[in-house]
């Protein structure tokens, strides 16, 4: 309750912030996007991690206006880089599930695109497959909305939810984000090493462009590279960062 009462208050008392984490391509090296991920800092508590405070925020609804300040903010960060005359990234967005159950989710990513002046192709979304599994008319009227404004979709965790394949078909996604327990034991693990081969060229063949997520090490990189991923994000290359801290590395891309 008290974490309530605080996650409450720490939008008005500007406690959130966002960071970024750097998303490479594979075979250039070139940063090509960022993860907007959550932080709070709270006074009394200190840095307190995502995994503790979206829950709560889910239970209470409190999602909705932090979902729509993380959107707006992101949007706003990624157009003050182009501004800034910094190569352009894409910037990806978590959706939490309780967001895309709202009816109105396209007319607000509308207005965070419009209030920043990005263009929708910059904007990535985040969903589960859970989300997408759970069928709605209204999902599929979203999922169709976001795609004609031309917002790029990805699927989060891809391979941790259920294992039905169907929405691959029906629903037009860019982007599989492979997850990383699937990446962690590569390339030893014989059984990672075919799941991870066997998602690659699914997406390939489907016309989806696929992300490892959670690369640690060159090996893994190797391997993802030879069977034709086309990007990475891990600590290999880098963390979750400031905004300030991507600026400086875009400015070396420059
Ligand atoms: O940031 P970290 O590296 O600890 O991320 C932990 C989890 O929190 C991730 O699974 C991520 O999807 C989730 N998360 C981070 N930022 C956001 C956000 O802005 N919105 C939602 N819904 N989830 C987020
Ligand atoms: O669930 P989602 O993929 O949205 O969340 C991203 C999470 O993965 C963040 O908590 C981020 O810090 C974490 N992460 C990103 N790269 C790595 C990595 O290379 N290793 C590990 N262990 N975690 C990572
Ligand atoms: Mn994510
Ligand atoms: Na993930």
């Amino acid at each position: 309750l008290l974490l309530e009462n605080n996650l409450r208050q720490a939008l008005a008392r500007q406690e959130l912030a966002l960071h970024y984490q750097p998303q490479y391509d594979l075979h250039s090296g070139t940063l090509v996007g960022c993860e907007a991920l959550l932080r709070w800092r709270q006074p009394e508590q200190g840095l307190i991690p995502p995994d503790r405070f979206i829950p709560v925020a889910e239970e209470t609804g409190l999602i909705l206006p932090i979902g729509q300040w993380v959107l707006r903010e992101a949007c706003r960060q990624a157009q003050a880089w182009q501004d800034a005359g910094l190569p352009p990234l894409v910037v990806a967005v978590n959706i939490s599930a309780v967001q895309f159950r709202q009816a109105n989710l396209a007319a607000l990513v509308q207005e965070a695109l419009a209030a920043s002046g990005l263009s929708p192709c910059w904007l990535e979304l985040e969903l589960t497959e859970s989300m997408l599994m759970e069928d709605g008319e209204r999902h599929t009227q979203t999922l169709a909305q976001l795609k004609a404004m031309g917002i790029r979709l990805a699927l989060d965790d891809f391979g941790t939810g259920y294992s039905s394949l169907a929405y691959l078909k029906r629903f037009s996604l860019d982007k599989l984000k492979i997850d990383r327990s699937f990446i962690r034991d590569l390339p030893q693990d014989a059984e990672d090493a075919a799941i991870t081969t066997a998602i690659i060229g699914m997406a390939r063949d489907l016309g989806l462009e696929t992300l490892a997520e959670g690369v640690e090490t060159e090996q893994q990189w190797s391997f993802l590279a030879e069977r034709g991923c086309a990007q990475m994000q891990g600590f290999l290359r880098a963390r979750p960062m400031p905004a300030d801290e991507i600026t400086a590395l875009l400015g070396r891309h420059r």
